[in-house]
């Protein structure tokens, strides 16, 4: 039986394990990037592990999230990972270059090689035919040390895409209308490989706005072949030697088929407060708008700016709007300066953010109190705009740039404009020099850290009884954003884990974290599902620093799961989901974990007097992880042995 690419890339990368579904696999992993929010405590763990130099083939840390610099923590941030990206061998994006996973498409990614980023949509590289996948920074670390990836061989998913994309039809709306069919969790364990007439009609970037957002259905990640659209790509970035050809055998076999025809589709929209809340545009017409966004590294490619200054060409913003546009590189802004597009966007009266995340982490551009934001990003969470009752809606440019015009909910394809046609340029408007490369002389580097910066608290050995309290009882789809938010008061804080676990659950129960203090700890209890979203690691870690010990959930995203065994707390999914109705916030559990070698662990309410049957999500180094009080110790007693022969 043939292979399709992912198993592919995964069979020339396989260290250890068997590469059938559900195996425990490890893998060699060729490049790793971080950003700001998540990678300054990457570099401490880097640090911790007592790693001198990065092993991978290429590593790159980039400032993106938090660019605001409100007060000296920001800024502090970026010298500690400018100087420790110097010291350790990484390549530094500096703040102002750009969004990591567009930066990354343009001048690192290439088609047959791994990478993993402390970020979620790292599958971004997709697009160009590369195994990228999002972690938690623990996990990236350790790639830098050198360290295999382990997770579970995902089920492998061939979205079959026939027919081409109609005017005002976008990449966009082919991942919303996977988000429509699969939900929110539909992706959770599978790799989703494109295939099919329909991919040669779609470019780089088109790819890139596809598996990107494949991170919303909880994929492992999404893959595109690599073809002559790459090649064109590729070359256009002066990077053709980087190019290989990528396809799957013709008789590759796979899990599951989905079919996809991409002249059918139409403008979709994913209405609040959930990324696959997914209806036509036509469905939602006339309501009104107060803001729109372009941007976010789902949608800020030279094609997408260059659709909505084509559309926005002699109009105006409407008056009830305000409008943003975040270009997703220092390179595109120069592009759009150069070709004019800048210059109708600002004439239209459109306000042009730095390239960074911006209001998509809602850093900046939060909507008025219950407005109604239609955005080009890819989450639309509660509360992550900065304001909690405004609605937030997901949409492709297209669809943005009708509602700039219209002050309105309106479907592109009615304005009457004349289809845009974007030509590939034959050479982007290249220049590295805020790429800073590593120092060749890494001893003479002193790695700067301001006082925002703390050292990471450890966890300890799991006991054998463990008695808490349920501090918090969840629905389904809790994101980690509902664990600890984003936004400009709380990013600063992602280096100091005493200060920022202050705010977690904070926009669900603002009373957690005193209740976490008071009991002392103890347990959360959460729908399916839980932790969906970003890999930001946080959202284990400052539940571990209250004393959380165990989480017992109906099911858990991936990059969330592998985050709370990577800090010791335990993962427990209900083997009847009808105990998940009978258990109650403040109820008092004993866990016994004395067998959790042979996985059995007993779980009482000792408060309502009965056996919740639970099983620890854990494979045979997850036990082993779950003993030592995380993957730290784990890996420092693993090094240790490994000298002393
Ligand atoms: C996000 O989109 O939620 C983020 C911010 O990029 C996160 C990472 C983080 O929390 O720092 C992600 O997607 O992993
Ligand atoms: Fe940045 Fe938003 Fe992309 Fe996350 S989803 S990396 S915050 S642009």
């Amino acid at each position: 039986m043939g292979l399709g690419i992912a198993q592919k890339i995964i069979k020339a990368h396989l260290l250890e394990g068997k590469m059938e579904k559900g195996e425990t696999i490890g893998i060699r992993i060729d490049q790793t990037l971080t950003q700001d929010a998540t990678g300054t405590m990457v570099y401490l763990e880097f640090m911790a592990l007592g790693a001198k130099r990065v092993k991978t083939q290429l590593s790159v840390s980039y400032v993106d999230h938090n660019t605001l610099q409100t007060t000296f923590r920001n800024a502090d941030d970026h010298l500690f990972l400018q100087t420790a990206a110097s010291k350790f061998g990484v390549y530094f994006s500096r703040p102002g270059n750009g969004i990591c996973h567009q930066v990354h498409l343009e001048r690192f990614g290439v088609p047959g090689k791994t990478l993993l980023g402390s970020d979620s949509h790292t599958p971004t590289q997709g697009g160009l035919g590369m195994l990228a996948i999002g972690a938690g920074g623990l996990d990236v670390a350790l790639a830098m040390a050198g360290e295999p990836f382990y997770l579970k061989m995902p089920e492998i998913i061939k979205v079959e895409l026939k027919g081409r994309l109609q005017p005002f039809v976008a990449a966009k709306d082919v991942i919303l209308e996977l988000l429509r069919r699969l939900s929110v969790k539909g992706g959770v364990g599978k790799i989703f490989e494109y295939t099919g007439e329909g991919v040669k009609s779609l470019s780089v970037p088109e790819r890139a706005t596809i598996t990107n957002m494949g991170a919303e259905l909880g994929a492992t990640t999404s893959i595109f072949p690599s073809d002559e659209n790459t090649y064109r790509f590729l070359k256009a970035q002066k990077r053709e030697r980087d190019f290989s050809p990528l396809q799957p055998d013709p008789d590759a076999a796979y899990d599951d088929v989905i079919e996809i025809n991409l002249s059918e589709l139409v403008p979709l929209i994913a209405k609040p407060h959930m990324p696959d809340n997914v209806v036509p545009v036509s469905e939602l017409e006339g309501t009104k708008v107060h803001q729109v966004a372009i941007g976010s590294c789902t949608n800020s490619s030279l094609k997408d700016i260059m659709t909505v200054a084509h559309m926005l060409k002699n109009q105006r913003v409407h008056p009830s709007v305000s409008a943003a546009l975040v270009p997703g590189s220092r390179q595109i802004l120069k592009e759009i300066s150069k070709n004019g597009a800048l210059e109708i966007l600002v004439s239209a009266g459109v306000r042009i953010l730095e390239s960074a995340c911006g209001p998509c982490i809602g850093m900046g551009f939060a909507p008025p109190s219950k407005g109604i934001s239609l955005r080009t990003f890819n989450r639309n969470f509660l509360g992550r705009s900065g304001t909690k009752d405004a609605g937030i809606y997901l949409a492709s440019p297209e669809t943005a740039a009708a509602a700039i015009i219209t002050g309105e909910i309106t479907d592109p394809r009615k304005l009457g404009i004349e289809p845009y046609i974007f030509e590939l340029p034959e050479e982007f408007a290249i220049d590295d020099q805020m790429i800073l490369p590593p120092s060749p002389l890494p001893e003479t580097v002193e790695i700067r850290m301001g006082p925002n910066i703390k050292p990471f608290p450890e966890n300890e050995p799991l006991g054998e009884k463990i008695k808490g309290e349920v501090l918090i009882k969840v629905k389904d789809d809790i994101t980690t954003d509902h664990i600890l938010r984003g936004g400009a008061e709380v990013l600063p804080l992602r280096s100091n884990i005493p200060e920022i676990s202050k705010y977690t659950f904070s926009v669900i129960d603002p009373d957690f974290y005193r209740r976490a203090k008071e009991k002392g700890g103890g347990f959360i209890v959460g729908g399916e599902n839980y932790g969906q979203g970003s890999s930001r690691e946080h959202a284990a870690i400052a539940p571990m620093y209250l004393g959380i010990k165990a989480v017992l959930a109906k099911s858990f995203s991936r990059i969330h799961l592998a985050n709370l065994v990577n800090f010791g707390i335990l993962p427990l999914v209900f083997e009847n989901k009808e105990d998940y109705d009978r258990i109650e916030q403040q109820d008092v559990l004993e866990i016994d974990t004395s067998g959790i070698d042979r996985l059995d662990i007993k779980v009482k309410n000792l408060t309502k007097n009965f056996e919740i049957k639970v099983k620890p999500l854990l494979d045979k180094r997850g036990i082993e992880i779950m003993k030592k009080g995380g993957v730290l110790p784990y890996v420092r007693e693993k090094q240790r042995e490994e000298r002393h022969g």
